[in-house]
């Protein structure tokens, strides 16, 4: 047994002794990508899932939220609970308004059950094409229910780059607004100008309401902090795209249990990608506040 697996052989994929940032948020930041897993007692994970976790619910990820300087969070459905989204549900009920979510549906869900979703805080849905976390994703299927989402939501697509050329089709399909996980997770080692951030470009492009969360330099760039190939390519982005992009730290860090990052060293990314005052108050607030929290603008 590893430091990082249980008896259970459940994973612990973060750190317990996270650092405090140098950097300190401004007042009102939103962590806009993080998950809860469990409590696992309470909710279970999905007889689907392709890793099991340790408990990380949401008594530790607001402790995280208040260490790291941040004000509010986006919890993302994470794919170990399927497409059961009460844990998530239940962070944000217990976030006193401080949170709220993006879900993962099937796509047969009824009208109805999307806008008790809405009702308990979810604002998006979650599309994820990576095989090894999901077994399906029916790209029709996909687009009919994206057709019939509550008012104001968007849809959260992961993809990896490796698939962007054959994904623009169906992300132009999409009728509501567009959010890209990790930047579709390009090769940072190629720089700004490579082949990956060039193609990712593109596709922001290619229609003005797709945003783009600049997050996990933990997975994009393996050299680790700090981080270097993962500023020089996307620092460039966040000042071109400065009104459309988003801000995270992917905490719990699902499947990262080989390195586990050190989230203070995440946050002190955050000025080295958005290096002024004005491109750090829109990263982490302005942004996510127009697509979480609208009526509050
Ligand atoms: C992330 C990335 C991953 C996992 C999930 O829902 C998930 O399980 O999103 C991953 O393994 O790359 O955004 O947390």
């Amino acid at each position: 047994m590893s430091d990082v697996i249980d008896q259970d052989g459940r994973i612990r994929s973060w750190t317990l002794t996270p650092s405090t940032p140098h950097y300190v948020p401004p007042a009102g930041a939103i962590d806009a990508h993080c998950h809860v897993f469990g409590p696992q007692a309470d909710f279970p994970f999905s007889a689907k899932a392709k890793y099991l976790p340790q408990d990380a619910g949401p008594d530790m990820l607001f402790a995280l939220r208040d260490k790291l300087g941040f004000a509010r969070n986006v919890i993302v459905q994470a794919s170990c609970h399927g497409t059961d989204n009460a844990a998530t549900l239940n962070g944000i009920a217990k976030s006193n308004g401080k949170a709220r979510g993006v879900a993962v549906v099937d796509p047969a869900i009824s009208d109805a059950d999307l806008q008790a979703l809405h009702e308990g805080g979810m604002r998006g849905v979650r599309f994820n094409f990576l095989k090894r976390l999901v077994d399906n994703a029916p790209k029709d299927k996909f687009l009919e229910v994206a057709g019939r989402l509550p008012a104001g939501w968007h849809v959260v697509v992961y993809f990896e780059a490796d698939i962007l050329e054959e994904m623009r089709p169906f992300l132009a399909a999409i009728p509501v607004p567009v959010v890209i996980d990790h930047m579709g997770r390009p090769n940072v080692s190629q720089g700004p100008d490579g082949p990956d951030m060039k193609a990712f470009r593109a596709l922001l492009d290619s229609r003005d309401d797709i945003w783009v969360k600049t997050t996990c330099p933990d997975r994009l760039d393996p050299a680790g902090e700090p981080y270097a190939d993962f500023v020089r390519s996307v620092a460039p982005l966040v000042e071109d795209y400065q009104d459309r992009v988003l801000w995270g730290t992917d905490w719990p860090h699902p499947n990262m249990e080989k390195v586990l990052p050190d989230d203070g060293g995440l946050v002190d990314v955050i000025p080295q990608i958005a290096p002024t005052v004005e491109l750090q108050r829109k990263l982490l607030i302005t942004n996510p506040m127009r697509l979480y929290w609208p009526e509050e603008l």
